[in-house]
């Protein structure tokens, strides 16, 4: 049994127990095996964890653990990842990806457009994408993340994705007063529709979306164009800061790269294209 809280004056009973979930998810290998915990640290941890431990017990491609709280949610560098208990969906989905590590950055591509259409379905919103990880809805001419996307990939010695572990936190009925701190506006779908939504529902359509767009990937078939056109991120105007020695720049963005770089036009004209990785991106303009 999942945990019971309130909204107002509304008392919610959600359940995300693997019983729960079984029956209603959709997708035909993601989620197969599904974990439900009350509580843990992180479930990127807990999924690394359990992969790292090899032997018989292997998890397979498309085992999904769910929490309903974490201790330690991590967003990338070392940042973390708030929720309070029973208001998320947080969940960490295994992929065994036959690609060289450069295809890597598609898995964030995939989850983001299956998070995105997944929420619009749902809930009528319009949902965008924000480079290089972020799921956003534009309230009233600002931009307010509703989901984060960590993906952690293991390249072997023959330089081939051994395995990636892709965690995503969607602040679904977090109320206004809930919401955590943090840098970026954030909001949640309660606080955006106005109303409850079920999680279930949500995740169920997640996986299968995630599912089916894997499967197109698995195929040859590049989410970046689809994913671009998500990006509200293009034509603005941007610095992008790098980590150690080397000088900021300042331009305006002019699309993505085939592998999800940003391509930044910088104010002399030059052309750069940048990794997700390796930058810190403020807007300067609109
Ligand atoms: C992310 O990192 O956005 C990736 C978040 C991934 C979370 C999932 S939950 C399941 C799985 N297990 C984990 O341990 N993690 C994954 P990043 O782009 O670095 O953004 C982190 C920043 O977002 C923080 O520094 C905060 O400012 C902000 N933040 C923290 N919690 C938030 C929330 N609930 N809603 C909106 N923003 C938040």
């Amino acid at each position: 049994m999942g945990p019971i809280f309130k909204i107002g004056p509304i008392i919610m009973k959600q359940d995300l127990t693997e019983t729960a979930v079984r029956d209603a998810l959709k997708s035909k290998w993601i989620g197969g095996h599904y974990q439900y915990l009350e509580s843990t640290a992180s479930t990127n941890d807990l999924l690394k964890e359990q992969v790292a431990a090899g032997s018989s017990s292997d998890p397979p491609a498309g085992t999904v653990i769910l929490s309903d709280y974490q201790a330690q949610g991590r967003g990338r560098l070392d940042r973390r990842w708030e929720a309070p208990a029973g208001t998320s969906l947080l969940l960490s989905i295994l992929f065994r990806p036959d690609w060289p590590p450069i295809q890597l950055h598609w898995l964030t591509m995939l989850a983001g457009l299956a998070v995105a259409k997944a929420i619009e379905v749902q809930t009528g919103l319009s949902i965008s994408l924000k480079w290089p990880n972020d799921v956003v809805i534009n309230r009233e001419g600002v931009w307010q993340k509703v989901c984060g996307i960590l993906l952690e990939g293991h390249v072997s010695a023959e330089q081939r994705l051994e395995y990636a572990v892709l965690g995503v936190g969607i602040n679904v009925n977090i109320p206004a007063e809930m919401l955590p701190d943090t840098i970026r506006p954030a909001t949640s779908l309660l606080i955006a529709t106005g109303h409850a939504i079920s999680r279930l529902t949500l995740l169920a359509e997640i996986l299968q979306r995630l599912e089916q767009n894997y499967e197109m990937a698995d195929r040859g078939k590049s989410p970046q164009p689809m994913w671009e056109q998500r990006l509200m991120t293009i034509g603005k105007r941007v610095e992008v800061n790098f980590t150690g020695k080397i000088d900021p720049i300042l331009g305006t963005v002019e699309g993505t790269g085939e592998w999800g770089q940003l391509l930044v036009r910088d104010d002399h004209g030059h052309l750069h294209a940048i990794a997700a990785g390796d930058v810190r991106l403020s807007e300067v303009f609109l």
